[in-house]
């Protein structure tokens, strides 16, 4: 029987209908497509890799949030990734602190930040999304949660990240801004075979971070974002950016207004450019997939790159950027 629930949304319904029949024509032009799927799409060049182990799962009819955590995974634990879990850049006291989130179809998510001696941070953020009523765990308390359910507990710093931020230390600690060298944050969103998006994102951030600081990749709207009705959009560089304009929240919603993934990442980046003089000096780069399968990216300054996995093959392609029409 219909609660009053239903009887209001009926009733909205039935009122938005005369609006939805006088655009039907544009509508159905536009969105009545066959989606292409299944698909993967990933940041930087390490998204190859990453993209090609989730695509296994795609392929074996597997949901995309399996396929997101298990393509993920890959640079995670490869220690030649100097920006994603073990081998990571650590803060400017030495410690590899890593950040990461993920987010199903239902909008179900999950996130750790601050997680230290942990490989895979992105399997302890579906752990918080899969076994606890809670979205994010940080610090300590991440650290223990991830022990009692199994993670085993390694030293991440890699004696060449050691090297590296001693090397910067003596250097006298030059403000390292986040420019193309450092900055190699994974996001990954795919769309699977039932038509369903899922999203995952994982870092060391920062390198040579104030301790402490949390980035946006562990936080949900900021470094990924996930609505299965529309799409789905992650983000790599300057993660304060992200997190002052909400920038994955944005790129999503910019999409269900109508705009093309590319379109929807040019106007989140121009959003950030428009409110700060000096943005020249920084990167972000937003990667967004809809849910017909289409993809696009967009940064402020070139050198951001990203990989897509579909039934084509694979392809790494160079992201448009806000500087390259700049006189
Ligand atoms: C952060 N967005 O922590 C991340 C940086 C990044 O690889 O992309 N790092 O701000």
């Amino acid at each position: 029987m219909a609660n009053r629930r239903d009887f209001l949304k009926l009733s909205a319904i039935g009122s938005a209908l005369g609006l939805v029949f006088s655009n039907i024509s544009s509508v159905s032009a536009k969105n009545i497509k066959k989606p292409q799927k299944p698909i993967v799409v990933s940041t930087w060049q390490h998204g190859l890799a990453a993209n090609e182990a989730a695509w296994q799962v795609l392929t074996n009819n597997g949901r995309a949030i399996d396929a997101v955590e298990t393509g993920v995974r890959i640079p995670e634990a490869d220690p030649k990734v100097r920006t994603v879990g073990l081998g990571g850049y650590p803060d400017s006291s030495g410690k590899v602190t890593l950040d990461a989130c993920i987010m199903d179809e239902n909008m179900n998510c999950g996130s750790v930040a601050y997680l230290q001696n942990i490989k895979h941070p992105i399997s302890v953020a579906r752990k918080v999304m899969d076994d606890t009523p809670h979205v994010m765990l940080v610090g300590e308390g991440a650290q223990q949660f991830a022990k009692q359910q199994g993670f085993i507990e390694e030293n991440l710093l890699t004696e060449e990240s050691k090297l590296d931020w001693q090397n910067w230390l003596s250097s006298g600690q030059a403000k390292k801004l986040i420019n193309i060298e450092n900055h190699d944050t994974i996001g990954m969103l795919a769309l699977d075979n039932k038509g369903n998006l899922s999203g995952a994102c994982t870092t060391s951030g920062a390198a040579y971070k104030l301790p402490g600081r949390v980035g946006d990749s562990p936080i949900i709207g900021a470094g990924l974002y996930v609505d299965n009705e529309v799409g789905a959009a992650t983000a790599t560089g300057m993660g304060e950016l992200m997190m002052k304009t909400v920038g994955c929240h944005l790129v999503v919603e910019l999409m269900r207004q109508g705009a093309s993934p590319q379109e929807a990442c040019r106007q989140a980046v121009q959003r950030i450019a428009n409110k700060l003089d000096d943005f020249e000096q920084f990167q972000v780069g937003f990667l967004a997939l809809n849910k017909q399968g289409e993809y696009g990216a967009f940064c402020i300054q070139s050198g951001f790159n990203y990989a897509v996995r579909d039934a084509q093959g694979e392809q790494l392609i160079d992201a448009k950027n806000l500087l390259e029409n700049k006189a």
